[in-house]
């Protein structure tokens, strides 16, 4: 796993955060490094998904980059039949899913897309998953997507949707902000490349607070919302239909 680097030197000024070559090939040490408990995260959602999987259905995971959860459902589900697509709109990230798959048993049972996911037909969903990614889409077209997906899913489907937040009290916000800043530098990241990339992210990755989550689920029809995990600003839900 090749070391993230990719904001260590001074950039002036920084461009705006993209998911291109060079982040690929950092992907998974930079989300450990920056996702408190990505790997808890991923593993726990591989278990739901197993568990609300509905035979004969599809599962979507949309901002799919590499493919960890998607290996992981391999995994998981061993003998058992399914059907996953899963989309992502950088083509490296597509093209490096794309090899770790080739040649595994499982090659047959994950449709790659390279697309938006927000003109992906849902349909025949019993599972859909939304890692890190709705934070990415602009805050205007997110109630359309938790709709579109609330609107593909079956009886009983599940959403499970991962966000950064924000909080609304300033006290609070300061408060998450700073345990995340500590948590990334216990991770090696120098105060440089916090900065840098915090700078990259800004106006690419908006968080909302997790009421404004909570009600959007909510709004576009899900009969239970449940937070499972949270860790400061970050947060996992699942949201049944
Ligand atoms: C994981 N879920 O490992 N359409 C499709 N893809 C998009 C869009 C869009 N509109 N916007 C962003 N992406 C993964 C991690 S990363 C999270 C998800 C992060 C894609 C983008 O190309 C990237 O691969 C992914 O969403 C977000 O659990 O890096 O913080």
């Amino acid at each position: 796993m090749s070391k993230d680097r990719i904001y260590g030197v001074p950039q002036n000024p920084v461009p705006p955060f993209q998911f291109d070559e060079s982040v690929v090939r950092v992907f998974d040490d930079m989300l450990t490094r920056s996702i408190p408990l990505y790997r808890e995260i991923i593993r726990r959602q591989v278990q739901l998904l197993v568990r609300f999987y509905q035979e004969g259905t599809r599962i979507y995971d949309l901002g799919c980059s590499n493919g960890n959860l998607g290996m992981g459902t391999c995994r998981a589900m061993g003998n058992k039949p399914f059907d996953m697509i899963a989309v992502d709109s950088s083509r490296p990230m597509i093209e490096a899913y794309a090899a770790r798959l080739e040649g595994t048993p499982h090659m047959s049972r994950v449709t790659l897309e390279w697309g938006d996911i927000r003109q992906t037909t849902i349909d025949q969903a019993s599972v859909v998953v939304l890692n890190f990614t709705l934070q990415f889409i602009a805050p205007e077209h997110r109630d359309a997507m938790v709709t579109q997906i609330f609107d593909g899913l079956l009886p009983n489907g599940v959403l499970l949707l991962c966000e950064k937040s924000a909080h609304a009290n300033a006290t609070i916000e300061n408060m998450q902000q700073a345990m995340y800043y500590q948590f990334k530098k216990e991770n090696g990241y120098s105060d440089l490349e916090i900065s840098q990339k915090r700078e990259a992210l800004e106006k690419v990755l908006v968080p909302e607070a997790m009421d404004v989550h909570l009600e959007r689920c909510s709004r576009a029809g899900f009969r239970v919302v449940d937070v499972w995990l949270k860790w400061f600003n970050f947060a996992a839900l699942i949201a049944v239909k």
